[in-house]
């Protein structure tokens, strides 16, 4: 594999080449310094800055790449630790030397996204991945205690549905504003003829999820580290709620609605709305001019797919179980049935300004229908729910593996 040239922090999003990493000083008796980055991160009070060891670029005056370690100009001791230049933040291996792998999660308000993010973390960890031959661990135990608290033991334990997400702009000491980071390795897709080792080799990913507050999506100038986020990413899930479609709430009973919705869909952001938000960001951010469509993959997707259930028509193909996992390869027989489908109620809904959003700007795309909670697993009044058995929920996220070229598909 060639070497890799730059890198995306999975913390704060920025790009950089990798000879601009640096280090951090590990010896605990080393001095401590202000770390002006890390405060800056952290959302801290630049009047009492937080304090760590020193950071600094490597001597490679000898080297393109970055050296294995470096010496400490303070201590002179040797350190292996390379840290994000501008948020000082330690990277994973695999942001060094695997591939940056950033699906980002976004929709209007209530449309579903802390659901699926609580949801489909669980289940790549402990099924998508384990099928595909690969696995997925947490990156480090900063992640792994703030799934918990903030998806986990509310999904899985407390067996409740998720409060409102909190904006990230004001949620700065729950530390909901940072991403949650996993290691993805999979199996290579393409084996070698010429080594007798097929299957063997296994490719690293950094998987990055963020958690927005639909309310962030609402302003464009709030999204610094959103901005990145969506704007580096290799794919992006885009939630539209169905309940916010009007056609839909006529036909459901609105007992239904209202526990699937926390709320008043009409003062949300319309999907239309956040989709061309988006977009106008991406072009912005990548200067692309407007007749040229933007080319990372979005899947749009019908969240909260068991409240609608009752009106989809019989033997459609959406209401049969995901195939994808048990044959180990993205079927298209499947996705083309699903992607047909979806559209045609999207129509027969009236919800073409969303279509015609996604087919003005991008030239990859796809529709999606999933359930994080599962079906006949709509929120009781109290809140409470049944363990999530979500139905279809791989389906976007797999498609975009395939566009990666992480996963092969088969017919
Ligand atoms: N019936 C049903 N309701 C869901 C599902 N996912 C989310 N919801 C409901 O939708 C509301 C908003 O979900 P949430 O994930 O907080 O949306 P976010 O604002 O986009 O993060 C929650 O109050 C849930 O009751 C689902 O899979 N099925
Ligand atoms: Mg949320
Ligand atoms: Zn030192
Ligand atoms: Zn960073």
């Amino acid at each position: 594999m060639a070497f890799k040239k730059t890198f995306i922090c999975p913390y704060c999003f920025s790009q950089h080449k990798i000879r601009e990493a640096e280090f951090r000083c590990t010896n605990k008796r080393c001095k401590d310094f202000d770390d002006i980055e890390m405060t800056i991160y952290e959302n801290g009070d630049l009047n009492k800055p937080l304090k760590g060891k020193k950071t600094f670029k490597a001597d490679s005056k000898i080297s393109i790449t970055l050296p294995k370690y470096a010496f400490c100009p303070e201590c002179e001791k040797k350190t292996f630790k390379v840290v994000c230049p501008s948020c000082h933040n330690a990277l994973p291996e695999a942001t060094l030397f695997g591939r940056d792998m950033i699906i980002s999660i976004v929709g209007s308000r209530d449309t579903g996204k802390s659901h699926f993010i609580g949801v489909i973390i669980k289940e790549l960890i402990e099924r998508i991945s384990i099928k595909f031959g690969g696995n997925m661990v947490a990156n480090d135990d900063d992640t792994i205690k703030r799934y918990e608290t903030f998806f986990g033991r509310k999904l899985y334990t407390d067996l409740q549905k998720l409060d409102l997400t909190v904006s990230s702009e004001r949620s700065v000491n729950n530390g909901a504003y940072k991403p949650l980071i996993y290691i993805l390795n999979f199996p290579h897709k393409f084996s070698l003829p010429f080594f007798n080792n097929p299957g063997k080799e296994i490719n690293s990913f950094t998987f990055v999820f963020f958690d927005t507050a639909g309310e962030d999506l609402n302003s464009e100038d709030t999204m610094s580290t959103l901005n990145k986020y969506i704007c580096n990413s290799s794919g992006i899930i885009f939630l539209l709620d169905p309940m916010q479609i009007s056609a839909v709430r006529n036909q459901l009973k609105t007992e239904s609605i209202s526990r699937s919705s926390s709320v008043n869909w009409e003062s949300t952001a319309r999907s239309d709305d956040i989709m061309a938000r988006v977009s106008r960001l991406i072009r912005n951010n990548n200067n692309l001019p407007s007749k040229l469509k933007i080319d990372i993959p979005v899947a749009a997707v019908f969240s909260k797919f068991d409240a609608i259930y009752s009106i989809i028509p019989e033997g459609s193909t959406v209401l049969e179980t995901s195939p994808h996992c048990a044959n180990k390869s993205f079927v298209l027989s499947d996705w083309h049935n699903v992607n047909q489908e979806v559209q045609g109620l999207l129509k027969e809904w009236g919800a073409d300004s969303f279509m015609s959003q996604l087919e003005i700007n991008y030239s990859n795309y796809s529709y999606f229908a999933v359930s994080s909670l599962g079906l006949d697993n709509n929120p009781r009044e109290d809140g409470g729910i049944e363990r999530p058995r979500p139905h279809r929920i791989e389906d976007p996220l797999l498609w975009l593996l395939m566009e990666n070229k992480v996963i092969e598909s088969s017919k």
